[in-house]
């Protein structure tokens, strides 16, 4: 490690959907947050730590900010809110012009003193730089930025130059984690998220909003870690629709959730899952607190 090495932390905030989590996975450049195209798909502080011989940059993934429906979305908005605090510097992203659900995300900026950088993502899929500049200019007025990035998270376009500039807000000192860390989430976290994942992609309209994964407990057999995971909706219908016809779409969820644990974690894993109904699930503080949504995390 070097003398004038430096450390710290970055969080990344904007609306859901315009590609937090996919950044993070590309800077990182392992898959530690989930991703879908569907909104409200990260649900809690994820970190993606990038440690190299002169700095280590801690990313915090956070939420999207949203017009919050039920107490659970209340806290990811929470959650996303208190991750702009205290920051070395903060990444707030779009995917377009600036539009209503960015003025109260912005006005949050101008209560803190590090600096904000404004990233268009999602370049790859703007026909010009025309384009690029419209989006720039009509957030031009709303607030100082230190620069503007556009970027594709997803083909891995100019964020190299992002990562040299935030290395300039970074204090001196010792790295804040283990230097082989690469995220804070332990493995049940990820397990269960690579499930809800899948419930994501495979699911529409409000069955996916209200799914939570639980994994209720796992132990080795054979060799094999045998991992029993429980599917929580809030009705009855939600659960028909997950089991599917004769069980087809639970055996597809479970079987695109091991292939991917596997992957991620290299351990061989037999997944069991169960679907369980609990009523009005999104606005039980005892409910949420015992699926991971607490307020204080
Ligand atoms: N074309 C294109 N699509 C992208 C890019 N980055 C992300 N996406 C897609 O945008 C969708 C949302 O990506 P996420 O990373 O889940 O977005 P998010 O901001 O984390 O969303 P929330 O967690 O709901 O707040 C996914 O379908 C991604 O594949 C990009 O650079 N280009
Ligand atoms: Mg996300």
């Amino acid at each position: 490690m070097k003398s004038n090495f430096k450390s710290g932390f970055v969080s990344i905030v904007g609306k859901p959907n315009v590609g937090k989590s996919t950044f993070l996975n590309q800077v990182i450049g392992s898959k530690i947050a989930i991703t879908s195209p569907k909104p409200q798909t990260t649900r809690n502080r994820i970190l993606g730590i990038k440690t190299t011989e002169d700095y280590q940059i801690v990313f915090v993934d956070t939420p999207g900010i949203h017009k919050p429906k039920h107490q659970l979305g209340r806290i990811l908005d929470e959650t996303a809110y208190s991750s702009i605090q205290g920051m070395d510097a903060v990444l707030f992203m779009v995917d377009q012009a600036k539009g209503f659900g960015e003025d109260q995300i912005i006005r949050l900026f101008k209560d803190i003193d590090s600096p904000v950088y404004l990233i268009i993502n999602k370049i790859d899929e703007l026909k010009s730089k025309a384009e690029i500049d419209k989006i720039i200019m009509s957030y031009l007025g709303a607030f100082p930025f230190k620069g503007f990035f556009p970027i594709s998270a997803k083909e891995n376009l100019n964020i190299d130059k992002l990562i040299t500039a935030l290395q300039e807000d970074l204090q001196e000192g010792y790295p804040l984690f283990g230097t082989d860390e690469i995220t804070n989430q332990t493995d049940f976290q990820i397990m269960a998220e690579i499930i809800r994942e899948k419930v994501l992609y495979k699911t529409q309209e409000e069955v996916p909003h209200a799914v939570a994964v639980v994994i209720e407990h796992t132990e080795m057999v054979d060799e094999t870690y045998e991992v029993h995971a429980t599917i929580v909706v809030e009705r009855s219908t939600q659960k028909q629709i997950l089991i599917g016809k004769g069980g087809q779409m639970l055996k597809e969820i479970g079987t695109e959730a091991r292939k991917e644990i596997n992957k991620i974690l290299d351990t061989k894993i037999h997944l069991v899952l169960w679907v369980k109904v609990k009523k009005d699930w999104r606005n039980r503080p005892s409910d949420l607190k015992a699926f991971g949504y607490d307020k204080s995390e």
